[in-house]
């Protein structure tokens, strides 16, 4: 081998580190037909930088909430296969072309999680960016298939409470995600709880999360 070619391949190195083999998900929450399951640092965080060089185009999120269109500070963006559009809040947003790193994530959390996914929501969080109370239950997303997301970039809260029938809710149970985090909804979990992303007064830096779906 000449030096020139040990050079080549050198710089051929990934920047990210693979999924290790086995990692254990704890169990957060969940009922007999329902399960939110944590994989704790499951993706190198390193992720974060190359998914912005990647993903340029993050339009600013406009929910319609009781009639009027507000601005909120959360970017969204979609990729998926062809043709695949996801109708929430009175938008829709069409899928674009998979990237190559979406692909490379999508290909190891599907390995993980044992489900497949045809769609991903990219959400960007400024720092006063928030989410509140919803569960994803759009008709866009076919019923009791798994909801995977990957968290990177700062620490966010997450959290998620049960809603039983008649209005009553749970106790809310607080999920800190941090970068290289997976969490999954699995089962009735979009019928039987809620989630949001609440607001902070004190987030140092952008989160960017991956909420991969099977839509129809
Ligand atoms: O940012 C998150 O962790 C959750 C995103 C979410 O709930 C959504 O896009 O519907």
């Amino acid at each position: 081998m000449t030096a020139k070619t040990k050079f080549r391949l050198v710089l051929a190195t990934p920047i990210v580190q693979s999924v290790p083999a086995k990692i254990e998900p704890q169990v957060i929450a969940g009922t007999e037909t329902s399960h939110c399951l944590l994989w704790k640092g499951l993706f190198d965080p390193a992720y974060y930088d190359l998914l912005l060089a990647e993903i340029t185009d993050w339009p600013q999120d406009k929910p319609v909430v009781y009639g009027k269109q507000h601005i909120m500070a959360r970017c969204v963006t979609a990729q998926g296969n062809p043709g695949i559009s996801y109708r929430f809040s009175g938008q829709s947003i069409g899928a674009k072309s998979w990237t190559p790193t979406i692909l490379e994530i999508k290909q190891k959390v599907e390995e993980v999680t044992g489900s497949k996914y045809n769609f991903v929501l990219l959400n960007k969080y400024p720092a006063k960016a928030y989410l509140g109370w919803h569960s994803d239950s759009e008709k866009d997303i076919v019923n009791g298939a798994t909801i995977a997301s990957v968290s990177l970039g700062v620490r966010r809260d997450f959290q998620v409470r049960r809603e039983y029938p008649g209005g009553k809710v749970g106790p809310i149970i607080p999920i800190p995600l941090g970068a290289g985090d997976l969490l999954t909804m699995e089962g009735a979990f979009q019928s039987e709880y809620k989630h949001c992303v609440p607001k902070r007064a004190k987030v140092e830096g952008m989160r960017i999360n991956l909420t991969f779906r099977l839509m129809h």
